[in-house]
């Protein structure tokens, strides 16, 4: 019932609605839609009560409720199910069980907070609550397996371009899947799969942002390492406006990815991860080897070359530039 009181109040912002009016639509009593008011109030939605002439919503807050984000959100088919949660062990958990169990292509799961957030190779993503963006995008792209760490790629573009429309910072990709603001980490992916041999079931798109920490909530182990939007911007984001661009830019660019094939997607990754020429060291796998980024090849595994002019191709690691 909030939803549809919402729904009402925002079709007319500046006006007032009566008791009547919504109780007449809704068909409850005025005391049952008070109480909703009153709820809606707690969550820290602004809405003016007036005898007369009944109530006027004057501000939402930044939540991530469905209908907040559908309030904002332009696109044709991602994020029209929106499984909202105020606290999840992981949105890559919930969204890997709703795909088992049958939910479709777009269906994004949304948590203001997590538990047991996850990076990859069983490390920590931490999430504390209501500051940040966490979510996990189900899709079912008709490509074949190896292809599979083009997602990655695309949807660090995806979230690159969103940060970049949303504060004009310019964002950095560094492979696989970290997004950088001046050199520290504002955001990771962590992509996941269920495949047979030559077929994907569905891909788990999981990002996390960080979007409205300041610089002493980060754990120590990480301030030096992690920043967030506020920390280099000095403001406030919404994290309604970030996330409406964000799945904006991951329904565009997945559409590009499956129309004109993986080349379009490296175009825009290399100009944003400048990998060639660093000097890097790979660990993969428990090995390191370092060497001189080449690139990255049509199935977006990094190639370096070593000193002796050996050519390496290294499919899943992590990258330490140095010098
Ligand atoms: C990643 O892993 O960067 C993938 C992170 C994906 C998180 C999202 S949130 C929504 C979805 N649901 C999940 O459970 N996960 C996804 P990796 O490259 O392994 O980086 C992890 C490392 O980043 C940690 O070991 C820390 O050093 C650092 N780190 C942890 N939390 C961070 C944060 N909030 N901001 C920046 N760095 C962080």
């Amino acid at each position: 019932m909030d939803e549809e009181i919402l729904q009402l109040l925002r079709k007319h912002p500046s006006t007032f609605h009566s008791g009547e009016e919504i109780s007449r639509r809704l068909q409850v009593s005025r005391t049952a839609i008070w109480k909703r008011i009153r709820h809606l109030r707690s969550l820290g939605y602004e809405i003016e009560a007036s005898t007369r002439a009944g109530y006027r919503l004057i501000q939402s807050p930044d939540l991530l409720t469905p209908s907040e984000v559908k309030s904002s959100l332009k696109t044709e088919w991602m994020g029209k199910v929106i499984h909202y949660f105020t606290r999840l062990d992981s949105t890559n958990s919930k969204a890997y069980e709703l795909a088992t169990r049958g939910a479709e292509e777009g269906e994004v799961v949304i948590s203001e907070s997590q538990e047991k957030g996850r990076g990859r190779l069983g490390r920590n993503w931490f999430s504390p609550p209501h500051l940040n963006l966490y979510l996990s995008v189900i899709l079912r792209p008709k490509i074949p397996p190896h292809q599979a760490p083009l997602i990655t790629l695309m949807a660090a573009v995806a979230t690159a371009e969103a940060i970049e429309e949303n504060t004009g910072l310019r964002p950095l990709i560094k492979w696989p899947n970290d997004i950088l603001l001046r050199g520290r980490k504002v955001a990771g992916l962590l992509n996941e799969i269920k495949s047979e041999t030559d077929r994907i079931h569905f891909v788990i798109l999981g990002i996390g942002m960080n979007l409205n920490m300041d610089e002493k909530m980060f754990p120590q182990g990480i301030r030096s390492l992690a920043t967030s939007l506020k920390r280099e911007l000095g403001r406030t984001i919404s994290r309604r406006d970030l996330l409406s661009s964000l799945l904006q830019k991951l329904e565009e660019w997945y559409a590009v990815f499956l129309k004109e094939g993986g080349e379009a997607i490296l175009r825009a990754w290399r100009s944003r991860a400048q990998i060639k020429g660093k000097r890097l060291k790979v660990t993969s796998f428990g090995e390191s080897i370092t060497g001189t980024g080449v690139d990255v090849d049509s199935d977006g595994a990094l190639i370096l070359e070593t000193r002796s002019g050996e050519r390496k191709r290294v499919v899943a690691g992590d990258i330490e530039y140095t010098r």
